[in-house]
């Protein structure tokens, strides 16, 4: 068994057998109400899944296993030279709760490097749809074209026992995220650059690779990857990749088809493909006013004209978080440090000082603060991956991170279908009128 799988078996065997136990013991202890405004509107808040991975507090952000961002830029391995994060590290850190050594990371970065080939069937997959279908929906069909090499279906095929059911799992895992990158930039290099690819190289970890296969070989430009993809992996559970991807694998669906779903739930416009829209408003506002040094009042004319429009700002507002997304804050980090002279950057940040002002004046607005797609679109366009149709895609590489290793806790804790109760809105007034009634 390899060393992670044994680390992965050896924190999560005590955990299942806990799990067990406080269900048993504790089953009906009552954890949360659920109110009207929670049913009608989109289930918010309401606690009702188990997510090991990460978990979101409103005012702080998100901590993975309970370390912050910048804890983690802090405290995972990097790479020879670089200040920013191995992605590998927190994959480790999600799957087993410890930070990993540089020993261990490299030991992944070579696993993810074996475990890459792309079969030549799904890349043809990817060659039959036409450049107008977006990447995103490229990437989740390449996925799905990937789903006869599950090791859980065939394992299940021939009979597996429940108890077994996280190591094919762990193997899908592990097989699906180092195809990823092989897979977005094939998209990549397809859709933006006439078909001209870039064969994998050997010895570069998981994140520099990807950045070799899209064809950006700067070095800043591979320290930013390594942040992207560290920074985006996981935001707890109730997110809609993170549930979507969660309520297919409750199936018993392998890793292909469970990730396909949650890719499809981040490519919606109020989710993952917010960091497409950042860049087509901007670029809109760029073109309407006339200069790409817009001034604040010109910028908040802009807002206000999208308002009006009954359009929501993208890259703004949270269903959770009440303060500045980390992972924007992060970006922002990134950039004062590398690229604090760039246009597009100046006006992310010049809106970063209109749009919380208008969106809290508006009175309805949870959260008026930026959240992670409205900086992300600027550093690439600094870099030359200008193509904002694509940024999504990237977005879910790094999502599968989280999602993947919480597929391996979900199935060794052995969670079950998940099941949740709807009623009609007819009920719905039945128990108001009931609840007027007994008052
Ligand atoms: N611009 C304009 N109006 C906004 C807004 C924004 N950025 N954010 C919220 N609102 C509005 C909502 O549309 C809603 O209006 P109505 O009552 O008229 O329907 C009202 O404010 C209340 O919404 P909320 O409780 O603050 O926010 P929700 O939890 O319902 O939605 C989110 C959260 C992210 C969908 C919403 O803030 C939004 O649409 N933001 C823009 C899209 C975006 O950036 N999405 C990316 C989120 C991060 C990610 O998942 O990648």
């Amino acid at each position: 068994m390899d060393p992670l799988k044994e680390l992965f078996k050896a924190k999560a065997f005590p955990v299942r057998d806990e799990l067990k136990a406080v269900l048993k013991e504790h089953g009906e202890l009552k954890i949360a109400d659920v109110k009207v405004s929670q049913l009608i509107g989109g289930m918010r808040s309401i606690k009702s899944m188990l997510w090991e991975t990460s978990l979101l507090d409103p005012e702080e952000g998100i901590r993975f296993r309970g370390y912050s961002i910048p804890q983690l830029i802090e405290e995972l391995p990097k790479a020879e030279g670089d200040t920013e994060p191995l992605p590998e590290g927190l994959f480790w850190l999600m799957l087993t709760g410890d930070i990993p050594s540089k020993e261990n990371v490299t030991w992944l970065s070579a696993e993810f490097e074996r475990r890459a080939e792309v079969r030549p069937e799904v890349l043809a997959v990817i060659d039959a749809c036409t450049n107008d279908v977006h990447p995103m929906t490229m990437f989740s069909i390449a996925v799905l074209a990937m789903q006869p090499s599950s090791v859980f279906a065939q394992k299940y095929d021939e009979g597996l026992s429940k108890a077994d059911y996280w190591d094919p799992t762990y193997e899908d895992t592990l097989n699906l995220i180092a195809k990823l990158p092989v897979i977005a930039s094939y998209i990549y290099r397809k859709v933006f650059k006439n078909g001209d690819h870039i064969a994998p190289k050997k010895g570069l970890d998981w994140a520099a690779n990807f950045a070799h296969m899209l064809g950006f070989e700067a070095p800043d430009f591979t320290s930013l990857l390594r942040l992207y993809m560290t920074i985006h992996a996981d935001h707890e559970g109730g997110n809609a990749s993170a549930h979507a991807t969660h309520l297919v694998g409750s199936t018993l669906s392998d890793a292909y088809l469970s990730f396909s779903g949650g890719l499809n739930a981040l490519s919606g416009p109020l989710h993952g493909l917010a960091n497409q829209e950042v860049v087509n408003w901007i670029n809109e506002m760029v073109e309407q006013i006339g200069t790409k040094k817009p001034t604040k009042e010109q910028i908040a004319d802009y807002v206000n004209t999208t308002l009006a429009a009954g359009q929501v700002v993208p890259g703004y507002g949270h269903a959770v978080l009440r303060k500045p997304d980390p992972r924007f804050s992060e970006q922002k980090r990134f950039s004062e440090q590398y690229i604090p002279d760039d246009d597009y950057v100046q006006i992310v940040w010049k809106v970063f000082d209109v749009v919380p002002g208008i969106l809290g004046g508006l009175g309805k607005v949870a959260n008026p603060w930026p959240n992670v797609d409205a900086h992300s679109g600027a550093i690439l366009i600094h870099y030359g991956l200008t193509e904002a149709r694509f940024y999504t895609v990237l977005f879910g590489v790094s999502r599968a991170l989280g999602v993947l290793a919480q597929l391996c806790w979900s199935r060794v804790l052995g969670l079950p279908l998940e099941r949740p109760k709807s009623i009609t809105f007819e009920n719905v007034k039945d128990f108001i009128n009931n609840n007027k009634n007994q008052n």
